[in-house]
């Protein structure tokens, strides 16, 4: 029979404001789990993702709280772990841009890859290494300048951004901890995934959001900057259940979570304007390249450089074949379905903000 203590399921999720903290919340409380989520200070509501899932502590127990905190900060993280005594660190915090990484590359480098090692310190300070399992969020971004396709838990590293250099050392260091100390410490290597409730500056979501926009009247032009390179898209939703599998394994271990099937952003463009009807037609090269609406016949893509990043990730695809075989994790949603649900998620609130007369922010 199992002890009182190691029947406790008790998770804390780092950056649980964010698209996979909200999810995994989610997820993790349908599994029976009380949830304790680290949120920033923001001078204005940052909580929008999980709202639904809080509830009044003064009401009595309650499963989902949240507590301030930030990866910058070493004694907040150790007495965020002492006081909750998580059976589960799910380490989702972090700077996740690229290219802001390129604008912000200490502040980034602080908080993506020394965060990681504050909170396996505090592990390691408060001694519970035996009862406590960590995840780290690491990143196909690790892979950057193509050296096998596909990219696989053996591919060798080459990040090409900041943020990709500071999620290596993550990486590293939660292998290292592992190696060390015997901490059930595991990365999950994530290709790139998207929902209706991605950051609206990632390009998956800033196209549907603007193709939305554009449809309803909004909006006339969708400004991007690379549309050659190619991305490994999964949902959300699929990828959170994968962090969960990767900590109920035997062992503690990596595992690359991918669809296997990869896509432009220039097809990611024509997918969500064919959503809505359209049909883009492209003419120019280069800079001066642009996309029309061949129904209205109107320019509703430019390209701006300032989207384009100092060094580009060309082609990311991932093989996810060790974690179907050792957790028996594969993604339900295909990439033309998770488009679909973006579109439909987006074109709702752009008619909302359409009768309410809101102009582009
Ligand atoms: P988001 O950008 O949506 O969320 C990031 C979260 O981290 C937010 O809650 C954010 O808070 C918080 N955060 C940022 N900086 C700090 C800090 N210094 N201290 C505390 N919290 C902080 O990212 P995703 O949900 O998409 O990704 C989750 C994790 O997975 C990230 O580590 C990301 O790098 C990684 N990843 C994501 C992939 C993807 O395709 N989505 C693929 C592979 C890895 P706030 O809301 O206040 O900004
Ligand atoms: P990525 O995602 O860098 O892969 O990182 P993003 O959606 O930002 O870019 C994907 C590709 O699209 C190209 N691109 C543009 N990107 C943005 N953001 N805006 C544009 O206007 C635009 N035009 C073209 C980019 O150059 C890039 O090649 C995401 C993040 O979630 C990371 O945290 C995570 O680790 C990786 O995915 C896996």
């Amino acid at each position: 029979m199992l002890s009182q203590e190691s029947k406790r399921r008790v998770a804390l999720i780092t950056g649980v404001t964010g698209q996979d903290g909200a999810y995994l919340s989610e997820h993790l409380l349908s599994l029976g789990y009380v949830v304790h989520g680290i949120k920033r200070r923001s001078s204005s509501f940052n909580t929008a993702r999980v709202d639904h899932l809080y509830q009044d502590p003064h009401v009595g127990d309650v499963p989902f709280l949240m507590h301030y905190g930030d990866m910058t900060d070493s004694s907040n993280l150790i007495r965020l772990v002492q006081q909750i005594r998580p059976t589960e660190i799910y380490n989702l915090a972090a700077q996740s841009h690229v290219a802001v990484s390129f604008e912000s590359p200490e502040y980034t480098a602080n908080a993506d890859g020394i965060g990681v090692l504050r909170l396996l310190e505090a592990i390691r300070i408060l001694g519970i290494e035996k009862e406590t399992r960590f995840y780290q969020a690491s990143t196909s971004e690790l892979y950057g300048l193509v050296q096998e396709i596909p990219q696989k838990e053996t591919t060798s590293f080459y990040p090409r951004s900041p943020y990709g250099v500071a999620k290596l050392y993550g990486y590293w260091i939660t292998v290292n901890y592992r190696e060390a100390y015997g901490m059930f410490a595991s990365n999950g290597i994530l290709f790139n995934h998207e929902s209706p409730i991605r950051g609206e500056t990632f390009v998956t979501r800033k196209i549907t959001r603007a193709v939305a926009r554009i449809e309803v009247g909004l909006e006339e032009t969708l400004y991007l900057g690379n549309l050659e390179a190619k991305r490994d898209w999964g949902h959300a939703r699929d990828y959170v259940e994968g962090m969960h599998k990767i900590l109920q394994a035997d062992k503690p271990d990596d595992f690359v979570l991918a669809t296997g099937e990869m896509s432009s952003v220039r097809q990611m463009v024509e997918l969500a304007f064919a959503e809505v009807g359209r049909r883009i037609e492209w003419r120019g090269k280069g800079i001066d390249e642009t996309g029309v609406d061949t129904k209205s016949g109107n320019t509703v893509l430019r390209i701006d450089r300032t989207y384009f990043r100092p060094s580009e990730v060309d082609l990311l695809v991932g093989d996810a074949s060790k974690a179907r075989e050792v957790l028996g994790w594969r993604p339900k949603r295909s990439f033309a379905e998770l488009v679909a649900e973006m579109m439909a998620s987006d074109l709702a609130v752009a008619k909302r903000d359409a009768t309410r007369g809101k102009r582009s922010v």
